[in-house]
């Protein structure tokens, strides 16, 4: 390739489009705390997503953290270990213990049928990753929370627009949280989101994300900063008028890598999720040493001296990070499965404008290498 491919490349509308978004603020001087642009994206976006009520939120993560803050988490969660890093750090910040438990080999989330031997008297939920965008085993999820009376809150930050079994994959669980980072299929550059399913808790989570506030000299909980501000929601307003484009194009790239590398010797791709409308937001491939002959690593090498960035997401796995690996779920011999699918992984380049010719030739480099 003659100039760099990152693994992605953020969607940006034309700045003509957000200009006139800009002079509104500009004109009103309100620039956050609860916006009219804010607003605006907030209805827009419980719409879009089909979705009772949704929360704007500065990033994923602190809307993760006070995910968990709302609906009053404490002792011990069941989650997976395959994820990027922030799922299990938004636990740490909550002074809540992780209990890793294995990944099912077919897409790469939480395994239910693993879950309930690591369930204790202290596990309070479950805090699952539709990884890649595919969904989880929403149904046997819900099962087994209901059974043992925990909480389910799903971290959804790769399932923007996602639908599953004909219904937004966000309005599964008692929460779902979204993230808008630049890296995402629908980005106001920083930005994150929760979705509840009642009025009193989209309020109380409201007031988390303001500092407590619940009137001018109220504080109901010892809330944080985690507002969007104008900005971020403007950039939403006029990215979502995109979001179906983007995603057929999405589509062209995925479908090309399935074609050139169905037959591909040694690398192994995720099959297409059922009863689910996709968002392509990754492309993941495994690659089999021993059949490919060549390391995951050394290919990542190759790739990349000739200027194909993908990334190893996720690897190592978030069990292996010093702050977590002492725990006893995060002995090796508890995830396997999550152990292979991390040391095979490679994210290939996935983003709008990145053209079929480059996808082509990627498929073509990784075959013949
Ligand atoms: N839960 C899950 C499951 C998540 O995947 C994430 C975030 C979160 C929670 C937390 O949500 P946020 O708090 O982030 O809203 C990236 C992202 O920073 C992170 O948002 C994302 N997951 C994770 C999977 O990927 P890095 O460290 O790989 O990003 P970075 O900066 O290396 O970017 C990757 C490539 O993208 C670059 O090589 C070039 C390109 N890029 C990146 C940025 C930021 C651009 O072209 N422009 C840009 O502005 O973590």
């Amino acid at each position: 390739m003659d100039k760099p491919i990152y693994v992605t490349q953020p969607s940006l509308p034309e700045l003509e489009e957000f200009i006139p978004y800009l002079q509104q603020i500009w004109d009103n001087k309100i620039l956050t705390n609860n916006g009219p642009l804010h607003q605006q994206l907030e209805n827009e976006l419980a719409l879009f997503l089909n979705v009772p009520y949704i929360s704007l939120f500065a990033n994923g993560t602190l809307a993760l953290v006070t995910a968990l803050q709302a609906l009053n988490i404490t002792g011990e969660v069941i989650t997976t270990p395959y994820s990027f890093v922030a799922t299990t750090h938004s636990l740490w910040w909550n002074n809540i213990k992780p209990v890793f438990v294995d990944i099912e080999p077919e897409f790469g989330n939480l395994d239910p049928e693993k879950m309930e031997a690591a369930i204790t008297t202290k596990t309070t939920a479950i805090m699952p990753v539709h990884v890649y965008g595919n969904p989880c085993k929403v149904n046997r999820l819900k099962e087994i929370a209901d059974y043992y009376g925990l909480k389910l809150i799903y971290d959804a930050a790769h399932c923007f627009g996602v639908k599953h079994q004909g219904i937004g994959i966000c309005n599964y669980g008692d929460l779902s949280i979204l993230s808008f980072h630049a890296t995402k299929v629908f980005n106001t550059m920083e930005g994150g989101a929760i979705i509840s399913h009642d009025k009193e808790t989209k309020r109380h989570i409201d007031y988390l994300k303001n500092f407590g506030f619940a009137g001018e000299t109220t504080i109901i909980a010892t809330g944080i900063n985690s507002k969007m501000n104008e900005m971020q929601a403007a950039l939403g307003l006029v990215q979502l008028k995109h979001y179906d484009e983007n995603i057929a194009k999405r589509k062209r790239i995925a479908v090309t890598y399935r074609n050139q590398l169905k037959n591909a010797r040694g690398i192994f791709l995720l099959p297409e999720a059922q009863d689910t409308e996709s968002n392509y937001a990754y492309f993941p491939i495994f690659v089999d040493e021993k059949e490919y002959r060549m390391s995951r690593d050394a290919l990542y090498e190759k790739l990349k001296q000739n200027n194909i960035f993908g990334r190893r997401y996720f690897y190592p796995l978030i069990s292996e990070f010093s702050m977590y690996s002492s725990l006893e779920s995060s002995s090796p011999d508890n995830l396997t499965v999550a152990q292979k699918m991390a040391n095979e992984v490679i994210c290939l380049p996935m983003y709008p404008d990145l053209d079929l010719k480059t996808v082509e030739n990627i498929c073509s480099f990784i075959q013949y290498k």
